[in-house]
């Protein structure tokens, strides 16, 4: 072990008590309260229980914050560059006074921590995005997580954890840095490598590995974060398998994989600092470090930044950076090269992220010298045919605005056409079920129609049709649904757009004429808003046409969203005006 590099500021800094107190946290009655962590709030715990986050030993005070957004450094100068910050509610601060205990809970209510408060304080939170991202621009991920997602009160205080997270995804592959620590001393390894990734891994990056363990001549800890990454990632059971068909493919290479439970913030510069300071934790002596090192998608940082970031704090760090710039495949060698050891008269292939993606959902062959025939397959089983992705159809619009009426007229399509399970979530019946006990508030209409959401990303996911068709009034809430549907599938907004004029003069429940004479409270249109969707993928008014034409429009849409195979819907896939006539064909599925 002591080969190995010690941890930043000098100790491991874990946070385990002993069982005995941890039991007695449990059993006594002091608690003032228990906050329920998010999956962030979840990983950061974990990191800083384990040592993973050496030397903190808490979430930051607001000293300590200040002078980590603004200069990368603990109150005490230990250099640090992200702020690991406990952010909760204001109705949740309110009943706590510095000094109190409160527990930290998983989802499940298992309490995992205690955190006694010394620092309650409203952050601004622009300003932190703007030192730590480098951008208040919500195009970037991390800023927009930030922004619209943070509770607006930090708690700062030291921690006592009473366990880990419970993990029963390859529990032999994850290790906290001590078992980490001993695992590579017990190899007798000594000069380790780190490599970051939350993506599968290819041929390139398998020279890149290969490349750096024979220019340092060091072993390589594969160390994959499977903590949140960004929405779209490919999920971690996935990506351990690849690592793993890795790992049996070059058994020439040292290789010792450990999944890390780190949340990403995908902060480029600085955040290529905390991957520095966190391998230094887990006994790593030497980082690898690419081009765009946990940069978001959208360009946010020169390519090279996180190298430069590392070069510049490199001593203080005390731990080594192996560059790389990107390896291209060069045919005539059959070979990966950095862009300075390529010649202009040879071949370079090269195929992006985004363009392999798409040819694995267009089921479009992938060329075997950019991965393994064993991690294509891994990819192709995760990745199902466009045709077989689900999808939510979400009906929104005034009460009486033809929402039902469209939407079992689209049932009746699909389930002609077969093929796929269909789910109609009509808000009626949403209403006599799931939501029986909800009113029309705002936060009862909220509560609805994020559980219609739920319900619709679970169908999304296991590849079946949710269509929905509640009110759905507000459009913070169809963005929070499109956003839990959209992680798995595709989601498609179709805005009822009847006038309410109409709807009233229709009026087939009675229901206006009751809220005009004041019987209903809170109903829409009448005495309750409606916000207008800005985008919807689609709007049919059904002034102008019937409910089998309009179910057809929502076909020709889920066709060129490619959701279902375009043979299926004939004749005209261009025409998408309200006098078109589709021809389901009877005999295929989707
Ligand atoms: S929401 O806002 O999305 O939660 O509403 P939703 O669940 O879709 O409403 C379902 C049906 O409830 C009837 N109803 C009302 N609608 C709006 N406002 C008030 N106050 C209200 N009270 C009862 C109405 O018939 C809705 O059904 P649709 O199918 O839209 O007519």
């Amino acid at each position: 072990m002591s080969e190995l590099n010690l941890p930043h500021g000098g100790v491991l800094t874990e946070r385990l008590v002993p069982p005995d107190q941890a039991m007695a946290w449990r059993k006594q009655k002091k608690l003032k309260a228990v906050w329920p962590l998010t999956l962030r709030q979840l990983c950061d715990l974990e990191m800083i229980t384990s040592g993973a986050f050496s030397p903190l030993t808490g979430f930051l005070t607001r000293a300590d914050y200040d002078n980590v957004v603004a200069r990368m450094r603990l109150q005490d100068g230990t250099f640090w560059p992200i702020p690991i910050t406990l952010d909760v509610s204001e109705s949740f601060a309110e009943k706590l006074a510095l000094g109190d205990t409160i527990g930290l809970a998983d989802a499940d209510g298992a309490l995992l921590a205690v955190l006694e408060i010394e620092d309650r304080w409203q952050p601004d939170l622009h300003h932190e995005a703007f030192h730590v991202y480098q951008t208040r621009d919500q195009g970037h991920s991390g800023v927009a997580r930030l922004l619209a997602r943070s509770h607006a009160t930090y708690l700062g205080g030291t921690i006592h954890g009473l366990e880990l997270p419970q993990h029963f995804d390859f529990p032999e592959l994850r290790h906290t840095p001590r078992q980490l620590r001993d695992l590579l001393a017990r190899l007798g390894w000594s000069r380790v490598i780190a490599f970051q990734t939350r993506n599968p891994m290819h041929r390139a990056h398998v020279e890149m590995i290969r490349r750096a363990a024979r220019a340092v001549e060091g072993k390589i800890l594969l160390h994959p974060v499977v903590g949140e990454t960004q929405a779209d990632d490919i999920d971690h059971y996935t990506r351990m398998r690849c690592y793993e068909h890795i790992q049996r493919r070059n058994v020439d290479i040292d290789l010792q994989l450990s999944m890390l439970p780190l949340a990403m913030r995908m902060a480029g510069p600085r955040e290529a600092l905390l991957h520095a300071i966190i391998r230094k934790n887990y006994g790593c002596t030497h980082l690898i470090v690419g081009r765009d090192h946990a940069g978001p998608a959208g360009n946010f940082y020169p390519p090279y930044a996180a190298q430069e970031a590392i070069a510049q704090h490199e001593d203080e760090l005390g731990i080594k950076m192996v560059p790389f710039q990107e390896l291209s495949y060069v045919e005539e060698l059959d070979q990966f090269l950095p862009a300075d050891e390529l010649e202009p008269s040879q071949t370079v292939l090269a195929v992006s992220g985004s363009e392999l993606r798409r040819r694995l959902k267009e089921q479009l062959p992938i060329p075997s010298w950019l991965s393994y025939p064993e991690i294509v397959d891994e990819l192709r089983r995760t990745h199902p045919a466009r045709e077989k992705t689900g999808v939510t159809i979400f009906f929104t619009g005034f009460s009486g605005a033809g929402k039902s009426t469209i939407a079992k007229a689209l049932l009746a399509r699909l389930m002609a056409m077969g093929g796929r399970s269909v789910t109609l979530l009509d808000g009626d019946i949403v209403r006599q079920n799931l939501s029986s006990e909800l009113g029309f508030s705002r936060a009862h209409r909220d509560l609805n129609i994020l559980r219609i959401g739920f319900v619709a990303s679970e169908i999304t996911k296991h590849g079946g049709i949710a269509i929905c068709a509640p009110i759905a009034p507000y459009t913070a809430t169809r963005r929070q649904v499109r956003a839990m549907v959209e992680t798995h599938g595709r989601f498609i907004e179709v805005f009822v757009s009847t006038s309410l004029e109409l709807c009233e003069a229709r009026d087939r429940k009675g229901l206006y004429a009751k809220a005009r004479a004041g019987v209903i409270k809170e109903f829409t249109g009448i005495n309750d808003p409606y916000e207008v969707p800005q985008n919807p993928e689609l709007m049919i008014d059904t002034a102008t046409c019937t409910p089998l034409e309009a179910a057809d429009r929502i076909l020709v849409v889920l066709a060129q969203q490619r959701c279902m195979n375009r043979d299926h819907i004939e004749p005209s896939m261009s025409d998408i005006g309200s006098n078109v006539t589709i021809r389901v064909s009877l005999s295929s599925s989707l």
